[in-house]
């Protein structure tokens, strides 16, 4: 029991229902306001009602006192307490509650379940006097009767008599209106009604003694004697209650029933007789002790606030015509609302059973379909087994019921179309992961730091170790799925093997660059031992001998080094062609200069020549080297993103600047450089700027492929999102009008733009994802208005309202004024930040 809901602040009555020009109005908003935290709390509402200047007001001041004191044992002897003025009160005979009071604030009591219950008292100011038709009863009996659990029939003088059975005969109506309805003898029908107490005040005759016990005997009593054909209403009145009681109540004392009004008089424990306050704490026992404490039920389910609320709102839709609600009225009221309350129980229970079965893991779509339909036919009869209606009435619902059900369906396919997009994100990344740990490893094991000029072999070798990798690792996965993300394993390699390529090319060109080191360097010393024979020989043909041999030692010290060793057949041909013309080459000149002898000045030209060639070549080696570093260089300045997606425009930016440093170091270079290499050097300028854009479209395709990622880390969100909502909006589309309903969709769709723009940091996949989010809820929104449509055809068929709960009227209709949204959000009970998808997305990291 929680002690400041009734704690000195104190708790204050409200009424619900005024007379306005004689007519009485219920006003829904102030009960809303008073449920508003109970509406997923059972609820209990014990009503006071009868003839005005009876002291029903005086006496639900004692209740709450007593409840006040938490039904202390003693409470009533503390003497010097002054009662509390919840429920207004005033002597005389003129009258004073007029419509019904209830506590704004509910006590919190526990029942022998050991549940929490909202405990509302209310005061009922009815009026026995005006005459209606057979079967109608005032508009305010009537609300309370639907309202409370327990209806306490207050009679101030003394007894019972006949004629306060007469004026409950309205129930005895409705049980008649049961019996023809359902037949006689059905067992499983039960009492419309839960508690009736009757409620002798003033009592003083000796027979029986005051209180509940002497008031049961007495009650039985009552019921026997048979006088003015009473007989059968007390019978029905048995049949209409499921609960009937009777207490005894003696008279307050004459000192307290002297004071004229609670507001101006304070009125003291001690003012009043012992015999009335023991009376009370019998009464207090009786209506709330943990056995006794009666929750407000309806076709045997537990009513909560929110029950309450849609019995008032029923009620109001109802009796718009007139202010006399009928028994039938009444009947329909609490078959629509208690529908509506099976209805949620039943889809609840379809969804923990298909979430049980469902287990963990994404399932196979036909299973799920089956599973579905398994779980659909045993809802369906388990509420055929419930519900006691007509044949024609309770098809109709069962239908309604399949079409509630196939959006809960939808909402299951959703949740298991989230597991699949996990799972398939799972195993995608198995296969980044195999390919990234081997591939380029396994092409390495045949290339070993060489140039590969056929990579056929290496490649399939490769493939296949890659996917048995990949294989072996997702051994527990779904193995459909598995099949269907192979084609990403290769696309991946694909990937992978173009930058083995471009290692490759490179290895190449540097290979080139040695090769061609190696022929100069090769040819000239061919030339060294050329010129030393030419000082020793004279005859041509001993020359030729001489070159011949030179030529063959040349190619065989070419061919055997490393570098030759090392490559194809094919370039190892070129290679050594393209050495063997240069030393014929060097022959012929050879030849020529000793046919015509040089002077000596016009042989340190060529001696400069030769010079300069070496320079050249050197020059060259440093150049490509200083190029290859430049490149290098600039590849790191995206080591941050080789993982983790940025912007383009910032990738863009990224580059930029890494290009301008690697051309500004290559251009401060240049000073280095002699004229020999020049043309070189600006040769490899160009070079080095399209390698520059070359490794800018790589990065560009990596960043892509980290893009993706993060969309495809989105897909579970969306279909996450999808169930979400569909759950949500076909909930409230049951307690909203058609207004409410599409502001809670704007809401809805506002909120998750909101989520989507804190918790997704990159601003394009952000604006995709939002109207990714708002094109697909549109599309639900259609299939929930299809069920709400049927909805209505059942409710109207029924004659109830499908008005709802009417949230707009906070005025603003875009859905963004953060109070409406808070309103909105609260009414319908969702909490953005608790549902699936957003905790989800909340889990992401980007
Ligand atoms: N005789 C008698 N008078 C009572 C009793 N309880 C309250 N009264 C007096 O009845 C008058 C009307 O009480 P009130 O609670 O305003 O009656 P209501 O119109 O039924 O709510 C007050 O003057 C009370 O003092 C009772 O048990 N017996
Ligand atoms: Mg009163």
């Amino acid at each position: 029991m929680s002690k400041q809901q009734h704690g000195k602040s104190g708790v204050k009555s409200e009424a619900i229902v005024v007379l306005r020009k004689g007519k009485p109005q219920l006003k829904l908003d102030r009960l809303e306001t008073i449920l508003h935290n109970y509406q997923d709390h059972p609820v209990a509402i014990i009503s006071v009602f009868g003839e005005h200047r009876t002291g029903k007001s005086f006496l639900l001041n004692f209740l709450c006192q007593y409840l006040r004191e938490n039904q202390s044992a003693d409470w009533y002897k503390k003497n010097y307490v002054k009662l509390v003025n919840t429920f207004h009160w005033k002597g005389g005979v003129e009258r004073d509650t007029t419509g019904i009071y209830m506590t704004d604030k509910p006590f919190m009591l526990k029942n022998d379940k050991g549940q929490d219950i909202a405990v509302f008292l209310m005061d009922t100011q009815g009026t026995f006097q005006k005459k209606f038709k057979p079967g109608e009863c005032s508009l305010m009996f009537g609300l309370s009767t639907l309202l409370s659990s327990v209806h306490v029939y207050n009679l101030s003088s003394g007894l019972i008599r006949d004629n306060d059975f007469q004026h409950l005969e309205v129930f005895t109506k409705y049980a008649q209106a049961l019996t023809e309805r359902n037949g006689e003898g059905d067992a499983h029908i039960l009492s419309p009604f839960q508690g009736l107490m009757f409620l002798v005040r003033n009592w003083e005759m000796s027979d029986y003694e005051s209180g509940s016990k002497g008031g049961m005997e007495y009650l039985t009593e009552v019921m026997k004697t048979d006088e003015d054909g009473n007989d059968s209403i007390r019978k029905q009145i048995m049949k209409s209650f499921s609960d009937v009681r009777c207490h005894l109540l003696p008279h307050p004392g004459i000192k307290v029933t002297k004071y004229k009004d609670s507001s101006r008089s304070s009125i003291k424990l001690a003012d009043l007789d012992e015999s009335f306050l023991v009376g009370v704490d019998d009464l207090g026992n009786c209506l709330f002790s943990k056995e006794n404490l009666l929750v407000k039920e309806l076709n045997g389910g537990t009513c909560t606030g929110k029950e309450i609320m849609k019995l008032a709102l029923e009620f109001k839709e109802r009796i718009k015509s007139s202010d006399t609600p009928n028994v039938d009225t009444l009947l329909k009221i609490n078959e629509t609302v208690g529908f509506c309350q099976k209805l949620q129980d039943f889809e609840a229970e379809y969804e923990r059973n298909m979430i049980t079965e469902m287990g963990e893991n994404y399932m196979e779509p036909k299973k799920l379909v089956s599973l579905h339909e398994k779980c659909q036919e045993e809802t369906l009869s388990k509420y055929a087994e419930h519900d006691g209606l007509t044949e024609e009435k309770s098809l109709a619902n069962k239908n309604y019921m399949r079409q509630c059900l196939s959006v809960a369906f939808k909402a299951m396919q959703h949740k298991n179309n989230a597991r699949k997009e996990n799972e398939k994100i799972l195993i995608v990344g198995k296969a980044a992961l195999a390919v990234e740990n081997l591939y380029l490893d396994e092409m390495e094991k045949v290339a070993s730091a060489q140039y590969l000029e056929d990579l056929t072999t290496a490649r399939e070798k490769a493939v296949s170790a890659t996917e048995e990798a990949f294989q072996t690792s997702t051994l527990d996965c779904n193995q459909d799925l598995v099949k269907k993300c192979m084609k990403d394993l290769h696309n991946a390699v694909k990937s992978k093997h173009r930058e083995f390529k471009r290692r490759n090319a490179e290895r190449l060109e540097i290979l080139d660059q040695k090769l061609s080191m190696l022929v100069v360097e090769t040819t000239m010393s061919y030339e060294a031992s050329m010129e030393k024979e030419i000082k020793k020989t004279k005859s041509e043909a001993e020359l030729d001998r001489a070159h011949q041999n030179a030529h063959k030692a040349s190619v065989k010290r070419f061919e055997e080094n490393d570098l030759v060793k090392g490559l194809g057949l094919k370039s190892k041909k070129d290679k050594v062609q393209s050495l063997s013309d240069k030393i014929t080459e060097c022959f012929q000149t050879l030849k020529k200069d000793t046919d015509t002898p040089k002077s000596e000045n016009e042989k340190q030209p060529e001696q400069d020549n030769k010079m300069n060639y070496v320079q050249q070549q050197k020059e060259a080696q440093a150049i490509f080297e200083k190029r290859k570093d430049l490149a290098l260089t600039y590849s790191t300045a995206f080591n941050d993103h080789r993982e983790k997606y940025v912007e383009d425009g910032e990738l863009y930016k990224i580059h930029i600047k890494a290009k301008q440093q690697a051309l500004k170091a290559f251009s401060d270079f240049e000073k280095d450089i002699s004229s020999v290499a020049i043309e070189n050097y600006w040769e490899n300028k160009d070079a080095l700027e399209q390698e520059l854009e070359q490794l800018f479209d790589q990065v560009k395709e990596n960043n892509v492929k980290n893009k993706k990622n993060i969309e495809r880390s989105l897909n579970p969100f969306y279909e996450e999102l999808s169930a979400d909502y569909l759950r949500t909006m076909n909930k409230a589309s049951r307690n909203a009008s058609d207004s409410t309903l599409g502001t809670l969709h704007e809401v809805l769709v506002s909120s998750i733009n909101e989520e989507l723009n804190v918790e997704i940091p990159y601003e394009n996949i952000q604006q995709i994802a939002i109207a990714t989010c708002e094109g697909m809820l549109i599309e639900k929104q259609d299939e929930v208005n299809n069920g709400r449509n049927i909805w209505k055809e059942l409710m109207d068929q029924a004659g109830a309202s499908t008005v709802g709960l009417n949230v707009g009227k906070t005025g603003s209709k875009d859905g963004r004024d953060s109070v409406v949204i808070e309103s909105i959000l609260a009414n319908f009970n969702v909490n953005i930040s608790q549902l699936a998808s957003i905790q989800f997305l909340k889990s992401l990291k980007f």
